[in-house]
């Protein structure tokens, strides 16, 4: 991994690439430099930009840079100044969306090789003719030529995940019979047509990438040894690396999500590469999508699936993830928890991308770090201040005569608030009442695929000590014991709502939390009813379909149920677990790219999801519920599980009202309606820098 090497003249020190995001805030060139200055300190070998239209047609949407425009100049400026000051590389990634343009965005129709419907855009694009293919090829040599003129290290063209290039390699979307398509030769045509054009733009030398599609993951595409066809020819005509990307928006197989095991598609690009060498193309590979640690990285480097690796969200929880590991210390690093709640759903809109588990992404410039991070090139020695008290580490004491504050509840709002606190030099105290930290992500954590969320608490307990924060765990503390502090955070998060149950001593009734506890005991009857069915009961319902619940999957039994969830038909045995929700959609609050994995998930194994019931009693057999056309209908059950929400756990925010002691309420316990874990880091980062 820290091997370095070179995409055809940039040489880079090591092995990981930051991949490429879309992040709806490039038109603030402020915003943009802050966010890229942090991740080349932090030691990416190279960045690549989020996507930037060649054209006004090929725009992914109104927050999409088109090349050539001033708000691309002004951005591209902003973006080269920081990421070179800080001694890194960036890459401009040329974008054309074809299908995947919406109309709406500037009254264009979308252009693509064929009119085949878009489920993504919801709209049938025009087929180019040959003039507009040919223009297109204009826009992308132009764009290549822009690129190298404004200083840019390099060029991705992107070329895989359903967009415009793609597009034409695929037989489900290029339905032509010309010299752009009809077969396997042609379909290869406009992708080779593309690289050449960026290549004679660009000039000889200089370092173009291509995002090439291992795998569509669409039923009627090419298959992969089309691709592989395809990286062949893309070598041998000069692209200097090939990025493998995987599925498309429209693809029913998930490629981004947490229940994506690790590392799953490497093996994608691992063929691709073993296909390059048997043509003796030495043209390195870069394998992409849920590498989340640099130990996953480091295999797969090691045992030659790929020559490099690229991390995109992975940068957004931790800017610095190469420094702290290159400085050995690889349990200061944020990992990312694939939940694509404050990233991808929102690249999906025109919210500005951020981060679940990092709620400064995208706002570094607004957020300024006090005392340095672990791993940053000029930071102070590190572990200095973690056996010390608060605020008199040497990072820590040009703060020390500040009053100290009590944080109560180590959940997501209270651990990023004691965090950010510290970081400004602020004495913190945090109280939890459980006997570990984490709160509602311990629940988590237990759920197939988001073991991950484990490595958040991983995180802030080595975070937090080295930032001198104090941790007391297992004290419910009373608003009279904190007295001492000049300002109470009170993060005491939320509790189960609790529901009226006719009937309810007939059967066992259980809150979500004792549910959470005891999965392997649910698992072993015959039914279990989880009235309520928004994020919770669904990682439920996950949890309980598991073999074996709540204990942590190794990589083989990850491996297994992906396959048992995503390739086999939709399962028939009822698995005995029924989700009733009275309104609303079954998962709503999961983000758009998550809930139908999540969804697929469940009826993969036969869950049933019923909506518009309501629970009129318990009997000895089940609950009895009036349907949605009103009859009755009897679900057999010998548990009754409750996530119905939740309410604000508000005791010791009265008792500091009470006695007067200043306090401010953050997270669930300042409202638990709507409640999202995004919402909670966002609290604890702003009311720990406004204190
Ligand atoms: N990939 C692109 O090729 N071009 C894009 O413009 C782009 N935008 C993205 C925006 C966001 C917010 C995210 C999270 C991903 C985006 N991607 C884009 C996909 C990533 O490059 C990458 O393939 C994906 O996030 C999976 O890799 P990871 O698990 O390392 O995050």
């Amino acid at each position: 991994m820290f091997t370095p090497g070179a995409i055809g003249t940039l040489n880079l020190p090591h092995r990981i690439v930051m991949g490429s995001m879309h992040l709806n805030f490039e038109s603030d060139p402020r915003a943009l430099g802050a966010f890229y200055a942090e991740r080349a300190a932090g030691g990416a070998a190279l960045i690549v930009t989020g996507g930037t239209a060649v054209n006004r047609e090929g725009s992914g949407g109104r927050t999409y840079l088109v090349s050539g425009s001033g708000a691309f100049q002004e951005a591209a400026g902003a973006a080269l100044e920081a990421v070179h000051d800080a001694g890194g590389r960036l890459a401009l990634q040329l974008f054309h969306a074809g299908r995947y343009a919406f109309e709406e965005t500037y009254g264009l129709r979308p252009l693509a090789p064929s009119p085949v419907w878009s489920a993504y855009s919801r709209s049938t694009p025009a087929a180019m003719n040959p003039e507009q293919i040919a223009q297109t090829l204009e826009d992308f040599a132009g764009a290549a030529r822009l690129a190298r003129e404004l200083g840019f290290d390099a060029v991705e063209i992107m070329g895989s995940e359903g967009y415009l290039v793609n597009q034409f390699a695929s037989a489900a979307t290029n339905l032509r019979d010309d010299d752009w398509g009809g077969d396997a030769v042609r379909r290869r045509a406009f992708p080779l047509a593309v690289l050449a054009a960026v290549r004679d733009a660009a000039g000889p030398g200089f370092p173009v990438i291509f995002r090439l599609s291992g795998d569509d993951l669409v039923p009627g595409s090419s298959p992969p040894a089309e691709y592989a066809a395809l990286a062949t020819a893309l070598a041998a005509a000069g692209a200097d690396a090939l990025n493998i990307g995987i599925g498309w928006h429209e693809s029913q197989i998930p490629t981004v999500q947490a229940l994506v095991p690790h590392g799953h598609w490497l093996p994608v690009a691992a063929r691709i590469k073993a296909v390059l060498a048997e043509h003796a193309c030495p043209v390195p590979v870069i394998g992409s999508n849920r590498i989340n640690s640099l130990g996953q990285a480091e295999a797969a480097l090691a045992a030659g699936q790929v020559d490099f690796v690229s991390m995109a969200r992975p940068f957004l929880a931790d800017p610095r993830i190469v420094a702290k590991s290159s400085a050995g210390r690889p349990e200061l690093v944020n990992t990312c928890i694939a939940c694509n709640e404050a990233c991808i759903d929102r690249s999906l809109g025109t919210e500005p991308v951020s981060c679940l588990v990092n709620p400064r992404a995208g706002r570094e410039a607004a957020y300024p770090l006090e005392v340095q991070p672990a791993g940053m090139r000029s930071g102070p020695a590190e572990g200095s201040s973690r056996s010390a008290p608060a605020g008199s580490g040497p990072a820590l004491s040009r703060f020390a005569a500040r009053p100290a504050v009590a944080v109560a509840g180590a959940g997501p709002a209270g651990l990023q608030a004691a965090a950010t606190l510290a970081s400004h030099g602020v004495p913190v105290v945090l109280f939890e009442a459980e006997p570990g930290i984490g709160g509602q992500f311990l629940l988590a954590g237990k759920v197939p695929g988001k073991a991950d969320f484990l490595e958040t608490i991983r995180y802030f307990e080595h975070e937090l000590p080295r930032l001198g924060v104090r941790i007391r765990t297992g004290v419910r503390v009373q608003a009279a014991e904190l007295t001492g502090f000049s300002h109470v955070v009170v993060a005491t998060g939320v509790l189960p709502r609790t529901v009226t149950l006719p009937g309810r001593e007939m059967l066992p009734v259980l809150d979500y939390r004792a549910a959470f506890a005891a999965p392997a005991a649910l698992r072993a009857l015959p039914g279990v009813a989880v009235v309520g069915a928004g994020g919770i009961a669904v990682d439920l319902a996950h949890l309980l379909i598991s073999p074996t619940p709540g204990r942590p999957e190794t990589a083989q039994q990850a491996a297994e149920r992906f396959a048992r969830e995503f390739s086999g038909p939709p399962g028939t045995d009822h698995a005995g677990i029924t989700l009733l929700r009275r309104g609303g959609r079954i998962g709503a609050g999961i983000g758009p790219s998550t809930r139908w994995a999540a969804l697929q998930a469940l009826r993969s194994a036969g869950v049933r999801m019923l909506t518009g019931v309501t629970v009129r009693y318990l009997t000895d057999a089940g609950l009895l519920v009036s349907g949605p056309e009103g009859g009755d209908l009897l679900i057999p059950a010998d548990a009754v599980v409750v996530a119905a929400g939740q309410v604000e756990n508000t005791e010791l925010a009265r008792g500091l009202q009470a006695q007067g002691t200043a306090f401010s309420v953050i997270g669930g316990a300042a409202s638990a309606a709507g409640l999202n874990a995004v919402r909670a880091f966002a609290e604890g980062l702003e009311c720990g820098t406004a204190l």
